[in-house]
């Protein structure tokens, strides 16, 4: 934390975490250094790897649960990028593969809940619902990068970027 220079600190990612809930819900958290009340464009998001590629960038056909507040109000979806580095809009622009999910903004904290099954129907666009690479990043006063944060919410393993969720624990 304290790591986004001049920004505010309600884009300073303290925490990042994405868990489930029972068999079905799948918690896409943020904790922020202050508490969130954006004033202009803020993007909250989960980079999501496509299916083997697991690389901690985000490239074309990799995936974005988002939660943005446009200047006015707060929405959340999921996303696939079209343009590197462009969880939303770019050229060409990011393909909304589910819209208005289930957000909720509390002092500071962010959150987006995805039902895993919404996810199973994206296996074929290589989604993996069972286990996959993430990393969350902040953007203050526009949705393009750089990233104003970016965080990780355990050690990567030596020599990799990137860790998973998996729907059960490992065997
Ligand atoms: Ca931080
Ligand atoms: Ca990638």
């Amino acid at each position: 934390m304290g790591d986004v220079g001049t920004n505010p600190a309600f884009v300073d990612i303290v925490k990042a975490k994405v868990t489930q809930i029972g068999r079905d819900q799948i918690v896409f958290f943020m904790e922020l250094a202050a508490p969130v009340r954006p004033d202009r464009t803020t993007l909250y998001s989960w980079f999501i790897d496509k299916d083997g590629t697991n690389d901690g960038i985000l490239h074309p056909g990799d995936f974005s649960v988002n939660l943005l507040f446009d200047g006015t109000k707060f929405s959340a979806n999921l996303t696939k990028a079209g343009q590197a580095g462009r969880p939303l809009g770019g050229t060409p622009p990011a393909t909304v593969l589910l819209s208005e999910l289930p957000f909720r903004v509390r002092g500071n904290t962010v959150r987006v809940i995805v039902n895993h099954e919404q996810l199973e129907g994206f296996v074929a666009e290589g989604l993996n619902p069972n286990m996959f690479a993430w990393w969350s990043v902040t953007r203050y006063g526009t949705v393009a990068p750089p990233n104003t944060d970016r965080a990780f919410n355990v050690p990567p393993l030596p020599g990799t970027d990137l860790w998973v969720y998996r729907q059960a624990p490992p065997q």
